[in-house]
């Protein structure tokens, strides 16, 4: 049995990272978390606490978008957009970011990749370039884009990850609450970019619309609780099938994103999407993805019952 399944051995690696851990400690007490802020956490620890739903998971954006002021600045492309947000639980921004402005994050891909200070890793991701790159993180930080996201989730969003990826990344449908937690739930909000256009051969990222308004998947509903000392002993693929088999039972279509250079798709916190199969061994999937959490909730990993570490970098803008 490795060490890493039992509690402990986190909790020792997290109190040598206490400082990453501190941002949760004014949420364990708003929502009265008897805790330490380095202990393991998972959804198990809220049973019985109600989760304050965001402004639009309960009410319809297209009435309450247009009442904001950052919404209204915004041109009237931008704002048709966002409207279908709650609704769909995803937008699509079409020619976000410029050519100039792509062509300068692949370059730094590239040179951050030929330097050894970004590496894949679980197959074929570069996690985190953006603690490595001032480029990478001010185009995460992007003045409009933030404004965007913060009107989305109705308060402060701050960058917490990105992802880049060379080829598709054939990851099954998943939510990203699975491996971004909050308490409430749904306090994280994510960002597709095309860095080139994309082809159907390449694995393009797939999407299920509406799929936002499905119950949020936790360990117990694949049976991967665990026990007082040790995290759940499920494989990820456990995990993988509970969400299909929670497809397999509603209507919900499967919509594939084939952007053009540029653009962007931003989803919900529970809206289910992964990677489509590569077909062309040949091709690439030129891509990067955000994921921020907003400023008011408590961020862990609930399949390793780990509170999250943030990057004071990150918090820090350029
Ligand atoms: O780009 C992909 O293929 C999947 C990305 C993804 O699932 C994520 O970043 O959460």
């Amino acid at each position: 049995m490795s060490l890493r399944s039992y509690k402990f051995t986190y909790q020792l690696y997290n109190f040598f990272k206490k400082d990453q851990l501190k941002h949760n400690i004014p949420f364990y007490k708003k929502y009265n978390l008897n805790k330490k802020y380095y202990s393991s956490i998972s959804s198990e620890d809220f049973i019985g606490i109600d989760s304050p739903p965001n402004l639009y998971d309960v009410k319809d954006s297209k009435e309450e978008l247009p009442k904001k002021k950052t919404f209204q600045t915004l041109d009237d492309k931008t704002q048709n957009e966002l409207l279908s947000w709650s609704d769909d639980g995803y937008v699509v921004l079409e020619n976000f970011f410029s050519e100039e402005e792509i062509e300068s994050y692949k370059q730094e891909i590239d040179d951050l990749l030929e330097s050894g200070k970004v590496k894949f890793r679980y197959g074929n991701k570069i996690m985190f370039a953006i603690h490595h790159s001032k480029t990478l993180r001010s185009a995460g930080n992007n003045k409009k884009l933030l404004q965007i996201l913060s009107l989305l989730m109705d308060k402060n969003v701050e960058l917490f990850q990105s992802i880049n990826f060379i080829e598709g990344s054939q990851q099954r449908t998943h939510s990203d609450s699975i491996h971004m937690t909050t308490f409430p739930y749904g306090n994280l909000i994510a960002v597709w970019v095309a860095l080139e256009d994309i082809k159907p051969d390449s694995g393009p990222l797939h999407y299920y619309p509406k799929s936002h308004k499905l119950p949020y998947i936790h360990n117990r509903d694949y049976d991967n609780v665990g026990t007082k000392y040790k995290i759940g002993d499920k494989l990820y693929n456990k995990y993988e099938d509970c969400i299909e088999d929670v497809l397999r039972k509603t209507d919900l279509e499967k919509k594939i994103f084939l952007p053009k250079k540029g653009d962007l798709l931003i989803w919900h916190a529970n809206l289910l999407h992964g990677g489509e199969k590569v077909t062309n061994e040949n091709s690439t999937r030129k891509s990067m993805v955000f994921h921020y959490y907003t400023d008011d909730a408590i961020c862990f990993h609930e399949i390793s019952q780990r509170p999250t570490l943030k990057n004071k970098k990150l918090i820090v803008k350029d």
